[in-house]
């Protein structure tokens, strides 16, 4: 198994000097004057990616205030006028794809692939938005009196609260910003601790496609400071990404302010593979899902129900291609796998799977162990099978790193029941070509996303994105669906005040 985790940063392409990054105000970058802060490279943790000083209170007070300062004018600024703006920051990101890319992989430790795919997603992500502006921006309903129309306006909410998570550092925040901005509100931003930098890019590419000021602040703080966002009076809706724990405190404190609030949370989403499946694509695809960004996507594939006849085969096929993973430094063009987000939560993952491999009925079939080679100094961790023989924690729990639950079911109906059997509904994949199966799984099983023959993550752009039960909270993401929670509608009964017709 290649390891490269000690080689250099440079090597891989990212200037290895440190950033120093700042916090954007009222349309001024400022340095800051909190605790000093260190944001450190997951393959190499002792390398630091960029440093700087954590935001205070007054500059979250400073930022909502121009953020409610800004909103009259740019709510009144057209939609497309909005829209080209969007439009010249996609351009601006298209410009630096390979750059901001690979800052992304050093900084987050998905692979320079994934890096740089998901800085381009965030380009279309803003150019989807930008497209809004050109379809229909409202509904008419007849009305049941002579000389009247019934007319349903959507307008902007106000001042957006966003707090985005570390596991996509751009394409997140650019599917609750770009929207938030598009249907005409300021934005507030918090993005995760962990990864200030790639916030700082999608900032910049707005702030030089000629964002006004005050309309996009940006604040890099700790989680302290994203509670007091939410909770800012000077707020009017909050959108976080993030665990379903952190989610739920702020559900509550938004509920008791009665303030809108949408939250993308856990995920614990289950492949299903039937007896007819093509067993190559099901464990390439499978593959890819739990393993794909290490793990860390809210929509990974982190247990996997597999009906008996195939079992063996399809277990065989995994754990063959875990061996052979190339797993080390993300920017080296041949990692397949890189490290988690950090050394605790390495540990933390590392711990869950060592405490479920001592229960009975617990089998690893791959991985499971630590690696004992240069890569113990960063926050690797090897792609990891477990099967077990019934209910398990492992089953449960949301462990958001690269393992993958097994269990085998009887039949069909056992297997879909099984993949349902979770507090979280975020997506869930089948694999079939059997048309009563895939009629079944529709109705079966409680999820926001199901992909039939294909693995459980992804989201296009245009389409409604979000989870069931546990997942999530309030009103879908990106396509038209976020207008539903970045705007308000007015219903307007429209009739003249009956005077002579001109
Ligand atoms: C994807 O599957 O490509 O936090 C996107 C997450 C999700 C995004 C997944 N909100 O992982």
């Amino acid at each position: 198994m290649r390891h490269s985790a000690g080689s250099s940063v440079a090597a891989g392409g990212v200037p290895g000097a440190a950033r120093t990054l700042r916090h954007l105000v009222a349309g001024r970058w400022r340095p800051g004057d909190g605790d000093e802060f260190v944001d450190t490279s997951p393959t190499r943790p002792h390398e630091t990616v960029a440093t700087g000083r954590l935001a205070r209170e007054h500059d979250l007070d400073e930022a909502v205030a121009a953020a409610r300062d800004a909103f009259p004018r740019w709510a009144a600024t057209p939609h497309h006028v909005r829209g080209r703006i969007l439009d010249r920051a996609a351009d601006v990101i298209d410009a630096h794809v390979e750059q901001w890319g690979e800052e992304l992989s050093w900084e987050e430790g998905k692979t320079r692939a994934e890096g740089i795919g998901e800085v381009r997603r965030a380009a279309e992500i803003l150019r989807y938005c930008a497209s809004e502006a050109s379809r229909p921006v409202g509904e008419v309903f007849a009305s049941p009196r002579p000389g009247e129309q019934i007319q349903v306006i959507h307008r902007p909410v106000g001042v957006v609260a966003a707090v985005t998570p570390f596991n996509f550092p751009i394409a997140i925040p650019a599917w609750k910003i770009a929207p938030a901005l598009g249907y005409g509100n300021t934005v507030v931003w918090k993005p995760a601790s962990t990864v200030p930098l790639l916030a700082v890019r999608l900032a910049e590419a707005l702030v030089e496609a000629g964002l006004p000021e005050g309309v996009l602040s940006l604040l890099i703080g700790d989680g302290d400071l994203g509670g007091r966002l939410v909770e800012h009076p000077g707020v009017d809706a909050v959108t976080f990404t993030g665990s379903t724990s952190v989610g739920r405190d702020l559900i509550a404190a938004c509920g008791r302010l009665a303030r809108p609030v949408q939250t993308e949370m856990g995920g614990k989403n289950a492949a299903v593979v039937l007896a007819d499946a093509d067993l190559d694509l099901a464990a390439t695809e499978v593959f890819a899902g739990a393993f794909r960004s290490t793990g860390q996507k809210c929509t990974a594939t982190s247990r996997l129900v597999v009906v008996e006849p195939v079992a063996d085969a399809l277990l065989a096929r995994l754990t063959e291609r875990a061996a052979a993973l190339r797993v080390g430094d993300p920017l080296d063009p041949d990692t397949e796998m890189g490290p988690v987000i950090s050394l605790r939560a390495r540990d933390g993952i590392q711990r869950a799977v060592s405490e479920a491999a001592a229960r009975p009925g617990v089998d690893v079939l791959t991985g499971g162990r630590p690696y004992d080679d240069v890569r113990t100094t960063g926050a690797f961790l090897p792609p990891t099978v477990v099967e077990l023989a019934g209910d398990d924690p492992l089953w449960r729990e949301e462990l958001f790193g690269p393992v993958l639950a097994v269990r085998r079911a009887r039949d069909t109906a056992e297997a879909l029941a099984l993949a349902d059997d979770s507090d979280f509904g975020l997506s869930a994949a089948v694999f079939t070509d059997d048309l009563r199966a895939v009629t079944a799984a529709v109705q079966r099983i409680d999820v926001g996303i199901l992909h039939i023959n294909s693995e459980t993550a992804g989201a296009d752009p245009h389409v409604p994105f979000g989870g069931a039960k546990q997942s999530a909270y309030g009103p879908k993401e990106q396509g038209r669906a976020a207008r539903e929670f970045f705007t308000r509608t007015t219903t307007v009964y429209l009739r003249s005040s009956g005077g002579p017709t001109p």
